[in-house]
């Protein structure tokens, strides 16, 4: 067994025992309850599900593994002479809730490269597809098609025990991330580079090879790349992306079909399609006004003519976050270290300064902040990626990290179907009707 499945193993059967002699002390304690405006409005801040591998707070943003975005930034391995995190050390953090080692994470690399062998099915899928057929879609076939070898499947078909799950889950979930890169790839010179394709650099880390395999090079961009897919990994599991790939795991469903799904929920426009909107609408604002480099008056001008046509502010606005996005911070951060003169990196910048007193004017937006979509289409629009509806794709790759982590400790953890109960409107009204009543008879 390799170094990371047996961590793996030890912790989470640490944990289960450690959970299941809790539940049997306190299993009746209440952690939350609903109201009733929560249950109309999104579920939004139910406490009701559990995710190992990273938690949101409203004010300081993702922590993964109790680890904030600059505090992975730093400690996390790099690429030689880089300075970014590597996402093999990412994935390494929230499977076994430790730093990993430079040679733990080279061997994760190798281990990846190991295991990218890519089904016949999968390129076969893809290339039947009409090619305006829109790159999450794709996307989502194509993990679909790779299902065709999942282990899970074949072995719980062969009668395997529960006590195995997690073992075949964990394969599947190494070969998943493996493999993902290199379909991404495909839609993408598929579609944009007349069908020509890059063969894989097995010399490079999982992130540079799949920017490598896009046709973009370099060491300033792989190290782009590596802070991308390291820090759009996970957001705790309420998200509409994790959320869908948890429920959809519980059924016992393999990781390619429950990622499959995550990825139907990332590819809508309030999660995360926002990343190619947010670039749509400065390239739309840029042609409008007939200049890259707009004044605030004009920007602020522009925004307000977007809110006054129905239409939010891509970018901007979070369902749990109340301060800007760290994520959005360390996107600046690198573009100030290589990006600093870029025109539309400028706008970025400005629309910062000037978007969330607009949006706190409203009066009704719960967070006038920039999210992580705010920054990164600017990014890769400098490093020569513009094709911007293929820009969620990218983000589904980095969120393959988190979803398979979390895939492997839902089933070390034995977690079971989930089935929430529903309620119709007519129930509520006589619920309400009754709690009424209930007052006036004893007041
Ligand atoms: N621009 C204009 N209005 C906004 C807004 C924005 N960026 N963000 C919120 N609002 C509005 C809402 O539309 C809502 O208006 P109505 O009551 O008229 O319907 C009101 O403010 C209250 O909404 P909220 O409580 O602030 O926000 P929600 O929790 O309901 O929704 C969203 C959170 C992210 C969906 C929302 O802020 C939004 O639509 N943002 C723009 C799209 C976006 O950037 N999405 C990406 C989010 C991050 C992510 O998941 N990435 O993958």
């Amino acid at each position: 067994m390799d170094e990371l499945k047996s961590i793996f193993r030890d912790k989470s059967q640490q944990l289960k025992e450690k959970i299941k002699a809790m539940l049997k002390e306190h299993g009746n304690m209440k952690i939350d309850e609903v109201r009733l405006e929560q249950a109309f409005g999104g579920m939004r801040g139910i406490q009701s599900m559990i995710w190992e591998t990273s938690l949101l707070d409203a004010q300081e943003g993702i922590k993964f593994r109790g680890f904030s975005i600059p505090q992975i930034q730093e400690l996390l391995p790099k690429a030689p002479g880089g300075h970014e995190p590597l996402p093999e050390g990412i994935f390494w953090l929230m499977l076994t809730g430790e730093i990993p080692t430079d040679a733990q994470v080279q061997w994760l690399s190798d281990e990846w490269e190991r295991r990218a062998v890519i089904p016949r099915a999968m390129t076969l899928v893809l290339d039947a597809l009409p090619e305006e057929v829109h790159p999450m879609t794709q996307f989502s076939i194509a993990i679909n098609a790779l299902q065709a070898d999942s282990i899970f499947a074949r072995r719980y078909e062969e009668g395997m025990p529960k006590t195995e799950y997690w073992d075949a889950t964990y394969e599947d979930a190494m070969n998943l991330i493996a493999r993902i890169p290199f379909a991404a790839a495909h839609i993408y010179r598929r579609i944009f580079k007349g069908n020509k394709h890059i063969a894989a650099d097995r010399s490079l880390d999982w992130a540079a090879n799949y920017s490598h395999m896009l046709g973009f090079e370099g060491q300033e961009c792989h190290e782009m790349m590596r802070l991308y897919q390291t820090i759009h990994a996970d957001h705790e599991g309420g998200n509409a992306s994790a959320h869908t790939a948890h429920l959809v795991g519980s059924t016992l469903s393999d990781v390619y079909l429950s990622y499959a799904a995550a990825m139907n929920a990332l590819a809508g426009p309030l999660h995360g399609l926002a990343n190619q909107e947010v670039i749509k609408w400065i390239f739309d604002m840029v042609a409008a006004l007939g200049t890259r480099k707009p004044t605030s008056e004009q920007i602020a001008a522009y925004v307000k003519e977007t809110l006054n046509k129905g239409q939010v502010i891509p970018g901007y606005g979070h369902a749990v976050l109340r301060q800007p996005d760290p994520r959005f911070y360390a996107q600046k951060r690198f573009s100030e270290r290589y990006l600093a003169e870029d025109d539309i990196i400028q706008i970025v910048w400005r629309l910062f300064e000037i978007v969330p007193p607009i949006l706190q004017s409203l009066g009704k937006v719960s967070n006038p902040w920039p999210n992580v979509d705010a920054h990164s289409g600017a990014m890769l629009v400098h490093y020569g990626l513009t094709e911007y509806n293929y820009y969620t794709v990218l983000f589904g790759v980095s969120r393959s990290l988190g979803v398979m982590a979390a895939q492997c400790w839902a089933r070390a953890l034995g977690f079971p179907l989930e089935r929430p109960k529903s309620l119709t409107s007519d129930w509520v009204f006589d619920f309400v009707q009754h709690n009424n009543d209930l007052n006036n008879v004893n007041s």
